[in-house]
């Protein structure tokens, strides 16, 4: 999950006087911080350390991540006219080398462990780019897919093509699964789901099963407990489940069974460890009801986070499990 480098004392030292997307495009220090968390915490696979937001940096568009807050762009994208100004989306492929490189350098430096790869999925993406930065209810994007269909449309195409391009470069530099961001989708109801989002990210899912069918594909979203299926039928094979349902809930509302990742309270971080372990065991034991349980928060880890206590929640899980 997002940000479980962040509360560490070696991941504040490497990233000292570097911008986050100047790290992010950096491959050697990428490869060091994609590392750090596996190091520290014996967790089983890595995620690459970038943002959903680097692909836009790559196509020369004016975003920064500022700090404490988030991505944040010079100009946001509103208009028609500021969609058809966008740059051509296969341009990007002219960019990809830092993070081809990253990925290599990545996977050499987790030797068995598994590197999972990642992207924004586009109404995420977009909400960055229609808003300007973060924003809590994402009301001019939702307002563009109500009002201004063609306009978003356009855009979720020009997100869902470069995002593809991005995450089939992790792909064909060795990352083993992949996982798609749609974490603010929550906010939307079915009916916009299924007709301005699902088709955009399938085209996401579909560029990658192409490229490697075997891959386990992730999807997550955060408050989307309503969206499981429709989630799924966007092409996941894997779907990744906040902390307000339980596994067995979120298993029942799919038309078939598949895998499930998440689902521990970030919150239980910040709990007693005898409240956090009860909790992590009852997360484990509900999640043996799905084909396979990719054990992990429901969300990402929150910065102030004590890293003592996910290392010791890791090594209680691996417990349960031997
Ligand atoms: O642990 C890791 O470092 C993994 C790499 C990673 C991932 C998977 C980062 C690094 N970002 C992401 C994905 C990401 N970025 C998501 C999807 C996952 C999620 O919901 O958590 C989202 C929504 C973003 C956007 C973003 N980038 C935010 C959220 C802002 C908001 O709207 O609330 C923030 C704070 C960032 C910055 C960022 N990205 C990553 C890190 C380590 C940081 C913090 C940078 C720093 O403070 O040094």
């Amino acid at each position: 999950m997002r940000q479980a480098g962040r509360s560490l004392p070696e991941y504040r030292k490497v990233r000292e006087g570097i911008s986050m997307l100047d790290a992010c495009l950096t491959p050697d220090l990428v490869a060091e911080i994609t590392a750090q968390p596996v190091r520290r915490h014996r967790v089983d696979a890595g995620i690459f350390f970038s943002d959903i937001v680097v692909p836009l940096r790559l196509l020369g568009i004016g975003v920064d991540i500022k700090p404490g807050v988030g991505p944040v762009l010079d100009k946001p994208v509103r208009t028609a006219a500021d969609v058809a100004a966008l740059p051509s989306p296969e341009l990007i492929d002219d960019a990809l080398a830092p993070i081809s490189e990253a990925v290599s350098l990545s996977v050499k430096e987790l030797g068995t462990t598994p590197l999972i790869g990642f992207c924004g999925a586009p109404f995420t993406v977009a909400s960055y780019m229609v808003e300007g930065g973060p924003s809590k209810q994402h009301v001019r994007t939702r307002a563009m897919i109500l009002s201004e269909p063609a306009t978003w449309h356009r855009l979720a195409e020009w997100v869902a093509e470069v995002s593809a391009r991005f995450l089939a470069a992790q792909v064909r530099a060795g990352a083993r699964a992949v996982q798609v961001f749609d974490s603010w989708a929550g906010h939307l109801s079915v009916d916009n789901y299924r007709e301005a989002v699902a088709p955009h990210t399938q085209r996401v899912f579909s560029h990658i099963a192409e490229l490697a069918p075997e891959l386990p594909r992730i999807h997550f979203a955060v408050g989307a407990s309503h969206l499981l299926p429709q989630m799924l039928d966007a092409g996941a094979s894997v779907i990744g489940v906040d902390h307000r349902i339980r596994l067995s809930q979120a298993l029942s509302s799919l038309p078939r069974a598949v895998p499930l990742q998440g689902n521990i309270d970030p919150a239980s971080l910040f709990a007693s460890e005898e409240a956090r372990f009860k909790h992590a065991a009852q997360v484990v034991a509900d999640g043996a009801c799905a084909p396979g349980h990719v054990v992990n928060l429901g969300h990402g880890v929150p910065p102030e986070t004590d890293p003592q206590v996910l290392t010791d929640l890791v090594s209680f899980l691996h417990g349960i499990r031997a």
